[in-house]
């Protein structure tokens, strides 16, 4: 899967996705990961890429030539690409989308900067806003990073034999159970006996009721959509039991 981002500070992508898993993913050559400075389209002395709203107000404004010669570059060579802006009037992004879009064989993710982008950039050239969340960053490199991770870890092969994606929490909609390893005892601070008993049966019982606790207590939104057995159901009525109803 082929990543292009296009940025003003392309140093920021670069150097961090080298590390780590994604690193390897990049030296197996899965991924392939290629930061394009959109400065470089600029075709003025100056290099200009920004210039001061039209109808005034504080800020500037990405302008569109120098990322319109920037896509269709990589469009010229690669007319699939799916091209992503990073923006907080994007759609949320969540794990279901990480998983959509590992299916894209290209993608191209715009890092807007200052107040953000001309809007014509989005109606000429772009097929999809992400947002990562109701906040405001500085620019949309962070964003573009954190969907190359969730997008690229799902990607067969990535992950290392011993973890699937599959397993992951939000791929079943609920939260992850608790996890534990050495030493049994910190501090008197014991690990649950029944992750010692290698009743296998038990060990995912715990951890399907723990998942569920711990999804109604922090996120009971995401129970809607978690596709819950009958016995996720008898399991959350005893949760209730247990820790009192919940409004
Ligand atoms: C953002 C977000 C984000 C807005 C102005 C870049 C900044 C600046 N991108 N999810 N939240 N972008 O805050 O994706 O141009």
């Amino acid at each position: 899967m082929r990543f292009d981002i296009l940025t003003l500070f392309p140093g920021m992508i670069t150097t961090p996705l080298q590390e780590s898993i994604l690193g390897k993913a990049i030296q197996k050559g899965l991924i392939e990961i290629r930061a394009t400075n959109i400065r470089d389209f600029s075709e003025d002395k100056h290099r200009t890429v920004d210039d001061t709203p039209y109808g005034g107000g504080q800020g500037m404004v990405m302008k569109v030539e120098p990322i319109a010669r920037a896509i269709e570059g990589i469009k010229s060579q690669s007319p699939s690409a799916r091209t992503v802006s990073l923006t907080p009037q994007g759609k949320p992004f969540d794990q279901q989308r990480a998983r959509s879009l590992s299916s894209e064989p290209h993608l191209i993710l715009l890092c807007g900067r200052y107040e953000g982008v001309d809007e014509r950039v989005r109606e000429l050239f772009v097929d999809e806003e992400i947002s990562i969340g109701d906040y405001i960053l500085t620019g949309g490199e962070l964003a573009a990073m954190v969907v190359i991770d969730a997008v690229a870890r799902v990607l067969p092969g990535v992950l290392g034999s011993e973890r699937s994606a599959e397993e992951d929490s939000f791929s079943n909609s609920l939260l992850e159970y608790p996890q534990y390893t050495r030493p049994y005892d910190f501090r008197g601070n014991r690990v649950p006996d029944v992750l010692l008993s290698g009743n296998h049966g038990a060990i995912s019982l715990w951890r399907r009721k723990e998942a569920l606790k711990r999804t109604w207590m922090r996120r009971p939104d995401l129970l809607a959509k978690a596709g819950l057995t009958e016995e996720d159901r008898e399991l959350l009525e005893q949760i209730r039991q247990e820790h009192g109803q919940r409004t």
